[in-house]
């Protein structure tokens, strides 16, 4: 592993208060030089509390608590803001509610030395997803549906785990991705595509979280499939 890049990786928080230790303490003990970047949206639960807690023994966890719930999409945008106004070489993302394990990341690193966007894969090879039934079927024939209408050679646009090589993308900005919500996510590997940058996948098995609620609205799941039509249109028929 290249030991003199610089690591930020970045979470978002709401109501995270029984998860938040957990992940940064795995955070830490799989990449122990890396620095670590929480977006709280001022969590009524007082998840900044026990982040602050945190922050007594380790110098490199950084905290920004935003007024209100701001979304999703705004936070990682503003992560990847902070990486590359702090000079950071690698940025990478993980969910704060433990579905994402921690172990993964010196994988993703590994990969960044060679790729320079990765993504954590539940579909591919030596991937698993292991959510409830219901959700497992929606999940799966959601991001094949994805791979099939934007033709993008990836199986997995929607889970959040992923590394970027700030330095290698150099015209690449996740304040490009225009869709707005969970669809960011599906939207930021259109973006890369567009770019012209190679898309890595690496096997990662995604847990469902076992404590907080998950904060995904129903109505989501609609926009997606409303974004992805509008932008398999505009990459398929207007090149
Ligand atoms: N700062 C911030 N974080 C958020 C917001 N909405 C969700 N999060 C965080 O984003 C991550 C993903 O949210 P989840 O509720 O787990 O959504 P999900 O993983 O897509 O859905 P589940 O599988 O049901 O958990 C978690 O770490 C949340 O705490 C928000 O508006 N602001
Ligand atoms: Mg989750």
């Amino acid at each position: 592993m290249t030991a003199y890049k610089r690591i930020l990786v970045f979470t978002a928080c709401y109501n995270e208060k029984e998860n938040v230790r957990d992940l940064i303490i795995g955070i830490k003990k799989n990449l122990p030089q890396c620095s670590i970047l929480i977006v709280d949206d001022n969590s009524p639960d007082n998840t900044k509390e026990e982040i602050k807690e945190l922050q007594k023994t380790n110098p490199n966890i950084h905290l920004i608590v935003r007024e209100k719930k701001l979304g999703l999409d705004t936070a990682h945008k503003l992560g990847y803001e902070y990486a590359l106004s702090n000079n950071f070489d690698y940025f990478i993302t993980m969910d704060a509610d433990l579905s994402h394990d921690p172990k993964d990341l010196i994988n993703i690193v590994k990969y960044l030395d060679f790729s320079p966007f990765v993504i954590g894969s539940r579909y591919i090879n030596g991937g698993k997803n292991l959510m409830k039934r219901s959700r497992l079927i929606l999940s799966k024939y959601g991001n094949l549906l994805i791979k099939k209408l934007s033709r993008i050679n990836c199986s997995e646009f929607t889970t959040s785990y992923r590394g970027f090589d700030i330095k290698k993308l150099k015209n690449f900005n996740l304040s490009d991705v225009k869709v707005k919500g969970y669809s960011f996510f599906m939207g930021t590997l259109f973006e890369i595509n567009k770019k012209g940058f190679l898309i890595k996948e690496i096997p990662i098995t995604f847990k469902d979280r076992t404590k907080g609620n998950s904060k995904i609205p129903r109505i989501e799941i609609l926009r997606t499939i409303k974004n992805l039509i509008i932008l398999s249109v505009k990459k398929n028929f207007t090149k």
